[in-house]
């Protein structure tokens, strides 16, 4: 006997994966464990007598010839076929996403770091052009979707992007999909935001509010929505949530509004990172303690916001500026040669204007393109000062919807920071 198995707790991405079995492996049997997350409890009780599954109490263990595990590297999260751990002439084949240390050894494997294991999954049925029906694309987007938050969370690959693209060509239906995942916030995320709500510390750090609390989990489920749902309820500027796992590994998930909190570079220290607003970092070292992370976290926080990227370290200089006698078709050729969209109008070392691309479409008779460029210039610009954090002057562009915004000390312009300054620094390009 052939089986496809997955964890306990079952979720879509493992349900997705035994079924997904089944069609690369003919003659296989999906064996469900018996617990099953509630979502996953609710779309089995619509669909059961769509798929083939059975119980693991339902298999004979003497006649398992091939397991085939799905999801998880770890004996002791399946239902009952650790019992089949060191049996010989069991034939063992693990797919997976997870890269942490397991204990299932397979003859043979296909693990990756990819956003839900239904992924690998998917390249090989594709690859044999293997058929599926409407109903398995949708459990499979289902899986898919649920491990990657609709393919928002930062471990999605674009190879997970195009499976999906895969299943809705396939007829995935959109419909029953949303009405499953909107109970994303299942018992497990309900338990860790009231955890949150009650014992979560609040930090005053240098003016800003920080939230960090550590929760004890006993399953791998998605928590990135409940930490940014905390931070929203409790108006903190930055949240940062340790999770234990029942392996007493650490999982720490960051989030941070404030320019001042940079998440990748606070996160960076355990070695995991992300974005200034939204980061993670998993923990695997058995000697540390989540008070001992906490420390960690608080510290580098006070140190992080002292070095924090300024509008100096992000700002382009020298700046192009001209006078305002300058005639506008001058204007033109100099945005041309430099390929700049902005160009500062100085007079004595004083910033008195700017003016921009758009400035030039509102041309219309020839003799304007003779005018002087004070005639045209913007004369009310924002500016902002280089001791500043990099993230206000991202707010401030957005805030005040421009694209140019120079920079200056005292009365004179020493830089100007543009909207590819921006995408640099929020991307993470620019050195912490
Ligand atoms: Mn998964």
């Amino acid at each position: 006997m052939h089986i496809a198995t997955t964890h306990r707790n079952t979720d879509f991405d493992g349900l997705a994966s035994i079924i997904a079995a089944t069609v690369i492996y003919p003659g296989t049997v999906a064996v469900c464990p018996k617990n099953v997350n509630p979502n996953i409890h609710r779309f089995l009780s619509l669909h059961k007598t769509s798929f083939d599954l059975i119980l693991c109490g339902e298999v004979d263990l003497n006649a398992v010839t091939r397991i085939i595990v799905a999801d998880t590297n770890q004996w002791r999260r399946l239902d009952r076929f650790d019992q089949l751990k060191d049996r010989e002439g069991v034939e063992l084949l693990l797919w997976d996403h997870h890269m942490g240390i397991g204990d299932i050894n397979p003859q043979w494997q296909c693990v990756e770091k990819v956003g839900a294991t239904i992924t690998l999954l998917l390249r090989e049925i594709q690859r044999q052009e293997l058929p599926i029906t409407p109903l398995q694309a949708t459990l499979f987007l289902l899986g898919l979707y649920e491990d990657t938050g609709q393919l928002t969370f930062s471990s999605t690959t674009p190879e997970d992007a195009r499976t999906a693209a895969f299943l809705l060509e396939q007829g995935a239906d959109l419909n029953i999909a949303v009405d499953f995942l909107n109970m994303a916030y299942g018992e497990v995320q309900k338990k860790v935001l009231f955890r949150l709500m009650r014992d979560a510390e609040q930090h005053e750090i240098k003016g800003k509010r920080v939230g960090i609390g550590v929760v004890h989990i006993n399953k791998h489920v998605e928590l990135a929505m409940v930490v940014q749902l905390y931070g929203k309820i409790v108006n903190a500027d930055a949240v940062f949530v340790i999770f234990v796992n029942e392996d007493h590994g650490f999982f720490v998930i960051g989030r941070s509004s404030a320019p001042e909190i940079n998440v990748n570079t606070v996160l960076h220290r355990f070695g995991g990172g992300g974005h200034p607003g939204a980061g993670s970092a998993t923990i695997n070292d058995t000697h540390i303690t989540s008070g001992e992370i906490r420390q960690k976290i608080i510290a580098a926080l006070h140190e992080v916001q002292r070095g924090g990227a300024l509008v100096a370290d992000m700002m382009s200089f020298p700046v192009t500026t001209v006078d305002p006698d300058t005639p506008m078709h001058e204007i033109q050729h100099i945005m041309e040669l430099e390929k700049i969209r902005g160009v500062l109008v100085e007079e004595n070392d004083r910033l008195l204007g700017i003016v921009v691309l758009w400035d030039l479409k509102k041309l219309k008779l020839r003799k304007q393109w003779e005018s002087p460029v004070k005639a045209f210039m913007n004369r009310k610009v924002t500016t902002i000062s280089p001791d500043a954090p990099a993230g206000e002057a991202a707010e401030l562009m957005v805030q005040k919807n421009i694209g140019h915004l120079p920079v200056v000390q005292g009365a004179k312009v020493i830089g100007i920071v543009t909207r590819t300054d921006i995408i640099n620094y929020l991307y993470g390009m620019l050195p912490a």
